[in-house]
């Protein structure tokens, strides 16, 4: 009797540690064939990082979507180890800077909460310079910077359209980048001032080129994207893989050179030809994105408007859409 007991313990324990033991390889084999797939590392970038992203778990968010039919990776809060991407980042010596627009009355209503904000959220444990571009260059607020982080600021002319503000950022960016920023920085980030950082936003969400899902628009079905659909301008896209927010984009400075280079000449061509672009710079990056895929997407999570009902995706707020102010109202 004891001994009969004892041998089907023996088979139950054998049957069971098999079992684990083949669950444990198919997973080690998806994760290998899942890294096989991930955008390669380009010349130039640090060996420390160049396999990171082998280490985010593509599977940790099973309700959205992780990886892009080209092996992008969408970042969304699980999928990778903080630690990790901060430790190899400073052992890399990866250093970041961040551009943000204030002009006219956008300087008293957002600047300082951005950068308040930012202070506490952006890139921590990294090297960082914020520049700021504005017409009013004295009413900038002076601030207590944490070690390791810079402001400049940069005056700029003020155009007296909105749509031009905004679409001239490019123009900025990119010579900013030609005559301040090349060969200083790994990474480059454009912003929108109009925003608040609320959580961690950090060193996953660097790469070669970065663009947003923006958070109106990733759950809905592509017919509903607000692509520019004039045949007579830049901007026109029959069809595209995603609706992406210009409120953050970014990438290596050569990446981001290539975006802003190609909206601003785009944006040129329209008004030479006597058209606009529906959602103006946005549209223009939105066929930028089309036309040269972004080796890394950002979740809604990296740029949340709390004005949206069904947050169920939302794990962390990591920045988030100010209120329109309304005496800055315009027909948007
Ligand atoms: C002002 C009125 C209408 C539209 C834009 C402006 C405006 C934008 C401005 O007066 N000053 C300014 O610095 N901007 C910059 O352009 C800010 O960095 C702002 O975040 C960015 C884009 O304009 P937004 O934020 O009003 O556009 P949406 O897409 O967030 O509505
Ligand atoms: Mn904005």
């Amino acid at each position: 009797m004891g001994r009969t007991a004892g041998t089907y313990t023996c088979l139950v324990l054998l049957v069971l540690g098999f079992i684990c033991f083949t669950s444990l390889y198919l997973r080690y084999l998806t994760s290998i064939s899942f890294m096989k797939n991930l955008p390669m590392a380009t010349e130039g970038a640090p060996i420390l990082i160049t396999n990171l992203d082998s280490t985010l778990d593509f599977r940790a968010r099973p309700a959205v979507q992780t990886l892009t039919s080209w092996h992008a990776p969408i970042i969304w809060e699980l999928m990778f180890d903080p630690k990790l991407y901060d430790k190899r980042h400073q052992e890399g010596n990866t250093t970041v800077a961040l551009t943000v627009f204030a002009v006219g009355r956008y300087l008293d209503a957002y600047l300082n909460t951005f950068l308040t904000s930012a202070e506490k959220h952006f890139m921590i444990g990294l090297p960082v310079t914020y520049y700021v571009f504005t017409d009013l260059p004295e009413k900038v607020p002076k601030f207590e910077l944490a070690p390791q982080r810079d402001l400049k600021v940069v005056k700029v002319q003020k155009n007296s359209r909105w749509q031009d503000i905004s679409m001239m950022r490019m123009k900025t960016i990119s010579e900013t980048i030609e005559t301040e920023l090349e060969g200083k920085f790994s990474y480059l980030f454009c912003f929108d001032v109009d925003q608040e950082f609320k959580g961690r936003f950090g060193s996953e969400a660097l790469g070669e080129s970065v663009a947003l899902l923006h958070a109106h628009f990733y759950k809905l079905p592509k017919e509903r994207f607000t692509y520019d659909k004039q045949p007579k301008s830049k901007a026109y896209m029959k069809e595209g893989d995603y609706y992406y927010h210009a409120a953050i984009f970014g990438g290596s400075l050569e990446k981001v050179k290539a975006l802003a280079d190609f909206c601003h000449v785009s944006i040129m061509e329209d008004k030479m030809n006597e058209v606009e672009a529906l959602w103006h710079d946005e549209s223009h990056l939105n066929k930028y994105f089309w036309l040269n895929k972004p080796s890394r997407l950002l979740s809604p999570e990296y740029c949340w408007d709390p004005i949206i009902g069904d947050k169920s995706d939302i794990m962390v707020t990591r920045l988030i859409w100010e209120p329109k102010q309304y005496n800055m109202v315009r027909t948007r």
